[in-house]
């Protein structure tokens, strides 16, 4: 069983493996160890990955990109409305009120959601990895921003299984490289000694993430995340887009905002030349031949300006870093190193304002393309029984507080309670236990307690009705203890309640007793989907941990089956569908490449027999027979681009074999000669 890691960015994708040599990163069939996140639907087939990318600007209706933020996402929410007018694909509204993406495919106009889109990329990782290592690829550790709320993180982790791959964890991208950092380091302080702090920073194409972790000898515990989680370096390639689509109007009266692909051009020169402008600080040209309307458009830009252009930008990056540095209480001088990943962070100005906040160099000591997928193959290893790693342990934290909300009896009527389960920072994966008394079923509503805070329109995370709830025999309230907790993936649920049978001499009104969650423990029990939908059945059972305290006395506690509500996940049917629908386009996919196979195949047997007849065969061949095969093979290069443009495989099959059949007797003539004075020499040899 192979481990894998897998780093889902908004621009570009990473897999890495771990072998017993260490971790790989595994590269695809165009030799890049990056795969744009990029899918094109087209009327055959799907293309994903670097073939997408290259539809882009040709077919840009139906090329879809930058979808990494629609995950989980209602179509009404404020971000999904301003990228909307910015996309040259269509977005739709689903019957369940989220992002939908509208293309072409199979010649009919359908629509895909976020998961299905990131179910066809993970497909293309999957396989880039199954035909590197040539065995199947199914536990895999995915990586997801720290600030990716529950409803993000569930429907990432239905895209895993649209794809058929067993999500061991969703892992936060710090956190990924935080262990890549730590895992190899021989020399970090003894479980006693102060720990090694490190800030580790990741600016991508979409965002932007700090995390400050601290280290001792086989483990690493973050202590805070920050995040700006709209500023990244597509907001530096818009910059340059909106300067030269000004500069464009004036200078060549051209409205470029009005022709997608032309905007899409400029949209991939400017981000070359970002990059060009990161290495060089004089002046750089801009040309682009037969922009629009068949003119040559040029400019020229340096990095001085670019900064000055990019102010609003670049001011936003101290804000995230001094909030993580204050939630950590942590002084400067306590930060061994900052260690920078991400492409954007590749920016001089960005790097510099990193550098100037903690007046410390920023090291680069991780690759910054890679680290985050490494980091979530080491995590795979850890996790996967079927490999050996290091021990070392990762303690997370909870981005944004959760609450919980109930109705409870007050003396005038019904009243609410509410209680903060996890604060922000809170280590995670967590478990509590918290006590109710109550005599009847009872909701309780999970939500984030700052909406203010949230990246993320809607605060609500869900509801949990804890159900068989019954009063006592003499008619009090029964004692009921809630299990919340936040899983590995960073998933909030109420995972189990149980009835607790009436204990004399208790009043208290509810109480949370903490209790830290064994890490890696069971991991076929952290998967989302089963936690949600299972109701616990109601049986009798001994529970030992029911009495604190006190002396053990054993009391019999019942399992209360817990029903989830408004979780914004898939429904099992809608995902099963999607399973059922992603396995018929792969096999689709497949054909069309089999087909694709053998088309080539005739077409380069054409030309290769063609070369031949007036080189090498000439002596085997008469002129008659010759000039026969010769118009023959023109025949079948006209049928190639007319009627022969789109058959089925077979047909190309067969065309192969009648041409092999009149190609083969001349190739044997050819190769019975060239082998025969060999074949002299060898018995000479002997004799
Ligand atoms: P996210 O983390 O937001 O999901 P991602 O992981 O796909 O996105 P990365 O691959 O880390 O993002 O970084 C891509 C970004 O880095 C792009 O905006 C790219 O233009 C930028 N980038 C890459 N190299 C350079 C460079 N040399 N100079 C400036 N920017 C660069
Ligand atoms: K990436
Ligand atoms: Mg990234």
């Amino acid at each position: 069983m192979s481990v894998v890691g897998i780093d889902v960015g908004f621009q570009n994708c990473y897999i890495a493996v771990a072998r017993s040599g260490g971790i790989e990163t595994i590269a695809n069939e165009y030799s890049d160890r990056c795969t744009p996140a990029c899918v094109s639907l087209a009327s055959k087939n799907r293309m994903i990955g670097n073939a997408a990318k290259s539809q882009v600007i040709t077919n840009f209706k139906n090329t879809v990109h930058g979808f990494k933020k629609f995950h989980g996402r209602a179509f009404d929410d404020p971000f999904v409305q301003t990228e909307k007018p910015k996309l040259p694909y269509s977005l739709h509204k689903l019957a369940n009120g989220n992002t939908g993406i509208k293309v072409r495919y199979l010649d009919e106009d359908k629509v895909f959601t976020a998961e299905q889109i990131t179910g066809m990329l993970l497909t293309k990782l999957k396989e880039t990895a199954e035909s590197a290592l040539k065995k199947p690829v199914v536990d895999c550790v995915i990586s997801v921003p720290s600030f990716f709320t529950d409803a993000e993180r569930r429907s990432v982790f239905d895209a895993t299984q649209i794809a058929g791959l067993n999500c061991l964890r969703l892992i936060n991208d710090t956190t990924a490289v935080a262990l890549a950092y730590g895992i190899y380091k021989q020399d970090l302080p003894t479980p006693e000694e102060k720990p090694r702090n490190v800030v580790f920073v990741d600016m991508g194409h979409s965002s932007f993430q700090v995390s400050i972790t601290a280290f001792n000898k086989g483990k690493l515990k973050v202590l805070a995340t920050a995040f700006d989680p709209y500023l990244g370096g597509r907001n530096f390639d818009e910059a340059l887009v909106e300067y030269f689509c000004e500069e464009f109007k004036g200078k060549y009266k051209l409205n470029v905002k009005d022709n997608p692909r032309a905007l899409l051009r400029l949209h991939q020169e400017c981000e070359k030349l970002k990059k060009l402008m990161s290495a060089n600080s004089s002046d750089l040209p801009l040309n682009i031949e037969c922009f629009m309307n068949d003119i040559d458009v040029s400019s020229r830009m340096n990095r001085g300006h670019f900064e000055d252009m990019c102010a609003q930008y670049l001011m936003r990056v101290e804000l995230p870093v001094k909030a993580a540095l204050e939630q950590s209480k942590l002084s400067r001088d306590d930060i061994y190193a900052v260690e920078i990943v991400g492409g954007a962070t590749r920016i001089p100005a960005i790097k510099e304002r990193i550098s100037k906040f903690f007046c410390k160099d920023v090291s680069t000591t991780l690759n910054a393309d890679e680290a985050v997928a490494r980091g979530s193959a080491l995590q795979c290893a850890i996790l996967s029984p079927a490999f050996k790693v290091r021990e070392f342990s990762i303690t997370d934290v909870v981005p944004f507080p959760i609450t919980l909300r109930w109705k409870s009896p007050t003396e005038d009527g019904l009243g609410q309670g509410e209680c903060e389960v996890f604060s922000k920072n809170h280590a995670a994966p967590f478990s509590k236990v918290i006590t109710f008394h109550k005599k009847e079923p009872f909701d309780l509503e999970a939500f984030y307690s700052n909406p203010q805070d949230l990246p993320y329109s809607d605060h609500r995370i869900g509801c949990f009705s804890v159900q068989n709830v019954v009063p006592q025999p003499d008619g009090d309230s029964s004692k009921v203890k809630v299990k919340v907790r936040v899983n590995v993936h960073g998933i909030f649920s109420v995972s189990s309640a149980s009835l607790i049978e009436k204990q004399k001499g208790e009043g208290e009104d509810m109480q949370i007793d903490s209790e830290p969650m064994v890490q890696n423990e069971g991991r076929a029990e952290d998967q989302v989907s089963l936690e949600v939908s299972l109701s616990i059945s109601a049986g009798e059972k001994q529970d030992p941990t029911a009495v604190g305290n006190k002396p053990k006395v054993k009391v019999k506690s019942i399992d209360l089956p817990i029903m989830a509500k408004n979780i914004r996940q898939l429904d099992s049917d809608v995902l099963n569908n999607f399973v059922e629908y992603e396995r018929q386009m792969i096999i689709q996919d497949k054909l069309v490449k089999e087909q694709n196979d053998a088309k080539n195949a005739v077409e380069e047997y054409v030309y290769d027999l063609r070369d031949k007849l007036c080189g090498v065969y000439e002596k085997y061949i008469t002129e008659e027979d010759s000039n026969r095969l010769t118009l023959m093979l023109e025949d079948t290069e006209n049928w190639l681009y007319e009627d022969g443009e789109d058959q089925p495989k077979q047909v190309y099959v067969d065309k192969l074999d009648a041409l092999k059949r009149l190609g083969q007797p001349i190739q044997d003539r050819h190769r019975e000669h060239e082998d025969r004075p060999r074949g002299f020499e060898e018995l000479g040899k002997k004799l």
